[in-house]
C-alpha cells in the first residue's frame, strides 16, 4: 500500500465555479494536498475576488472567466490551463444553480437555464478534457450532484431533472472511459451552508429560524446543516489514487439524510 495514495502532488485540477462555496471549499482542500488548482467563473469581478480568495490560504490559483455552458469558453479555458500547467488531472464539476419555483409556474426558460448550467455544462466540461486525459493514461471526473439526484421536492423541478441526470451522467462517463483509466464518480452534499442555500437558512421577522431550516436540521441525523469543509475529505478521496478502483459512484455527504426516515413525532 501507497501511505502517500491520498497526496496530490504534480496534480492540476479544475474546479468549476470555485469562487466561493462548495467549489471554493474543494478546491482549497486539493490544493492543500498538492494540486496546483485552476477556476472559473463567468463574472471578472468575482473572479478576481476568488483568485484574492486563495492567495489569502497561500494558495496561487489560475483563474479564468468562463461560463461552463459555452463551448467556445470552455475550450478556450482548458488550452489556457493546459498551457500553463501541461495537463489537467481532475476536474470537478461545481457550477450549479437552482431556481426555486413551483413547476407549473416555472418558465421554459427557467428550466432549460438549471438544465443548461447544472448537466450540459459538465457534459461541455467533461467532454473538453476526457481525450487529454485519454492522452496521458489517467483522469478524474468528479460531479457535484445532490440530494436531488435521488429525492424530489416542491419548487426544484428543475434542479431535481438537472441533477439526476448528472448521477447518470456519471455512471456514463464511467462506462465508455473507465478503460483508459479514468474515474468518474459524483458527490451528493446533503443541506450545506452557502449563499445557494442561504435563502432556506434566513431568520424570520420575528427574529425565528426559517422552518425550512428546523426542517433539515430534524431530518439529519448529524442534526445540523453541512459546510464545505465537510465535503473536503471526500474529494480528496475521489480526486486521489486512493479511488482508482471506484467508479461510477455516487458518494453522499450529508450527515445521514437518506439513510433517515425522519424523527418520529414526540
Ligand atoms: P453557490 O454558492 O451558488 O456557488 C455556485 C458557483 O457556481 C458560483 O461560483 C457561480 O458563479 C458558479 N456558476 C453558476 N453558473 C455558472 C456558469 N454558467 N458558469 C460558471 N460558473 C457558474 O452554490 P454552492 O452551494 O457552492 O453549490 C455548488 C454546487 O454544489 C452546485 O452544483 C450545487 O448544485 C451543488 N450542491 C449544493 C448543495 C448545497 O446545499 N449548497 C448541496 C448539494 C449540491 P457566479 O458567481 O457567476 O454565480
Ligand atoms: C433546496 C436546496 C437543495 C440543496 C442540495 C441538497 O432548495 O432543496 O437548495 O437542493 O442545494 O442540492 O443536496
Amino acid at each position: 500500500m501507497d501511505k502517500n495514495m491520498f497526496s496530490l502532488e504534480g496534480k492540476v485540477a479544475w474546479v468549476t465555479g470555485a469562487t466561493y462555496g462548495i467549489g471554493f471549499g474543494i478546491a482549497s482542500a486539493l490544493a492543500k494536498m498538492g494540486a496546483k488548482i485552476a477556476f472559473n467563473d463567468r463574472n471578472q469581478e468575482k473572479l478576481e475576488q476568488g483568485i484574492n480568495s486563495y492567495k489569502e490560504l497561500g494558495i496561487e490559483a489560475f483563474g479564468k472567466v468562463c461560463d461552463v455552458t459555452k463551448e467556445n469558453e470552455v475550450k478556450e479555458f482548458v488550452d489556457a490551463v493546459i498551457e500553463k500547467y501541461g495537463h489537467i488531472d481532475i476536474l470537478v464539476n461545481n457550477a450549479g444553480i437552482i431556481k426555486r419555483i413551483p413547476m407549473v409556474d416555472m418558465s421554459c426558460e427557467d428550466f432549460r437555464q438549471v438544465i443548461d448550467i447544472d448537466l450540459v455544462g459538465p457534459f461541455i466540461c467533461s467532454k473538453a478534457v476526457i481525450p487529454s486525459m485519454i492522452k496521458q493514461g489517467h483522469g478524474k471526473i468528479i460531479n457535484i450532484c445532490s440530494m436531488m439526484s435521488e429525492l424530489g421536492r416542491e419548487t426544484v423541478s428543475a434542479y431535481a431533472a438537472a441533477k439526476g441526470g448528472l448521477k447518470m451522467l456519471t455512471r456514463n462517463i464511467c462506462s465508455e472511459y473507465g478503460q483508459y483509466n479514468i474515474q468518474c464518480n459524483g458527490i451528493g452534499p446533503g443541506y450545506i451552508a452557502t449563499p445557494q442555500t442561504a435563502p432556506l437558512r434566513e431568520r424570520q421577522a420575528d427574529g425565528s429560524r426559517h422552518p425550512f431550516d428546523a426542517f433539515i436540521v430534524s431530518k439529519t441525523p448529524a442534526n445540523r446543516w453541512g459546510t464545505p469543509e465537510d465535503l473536503q475529505g471526500p474529494a480528496i478521496f475521489l480526486a486521489s489514487d486512493a479511488s482508482n478502483f471506484v467508479n461510477g459512484h455516487i458518494l453522499y455527504v450529508d450527515g445521514g439524510i437518506l439513510a433517515y426516515i425522519g424523527k418520529q413525532p414526540q
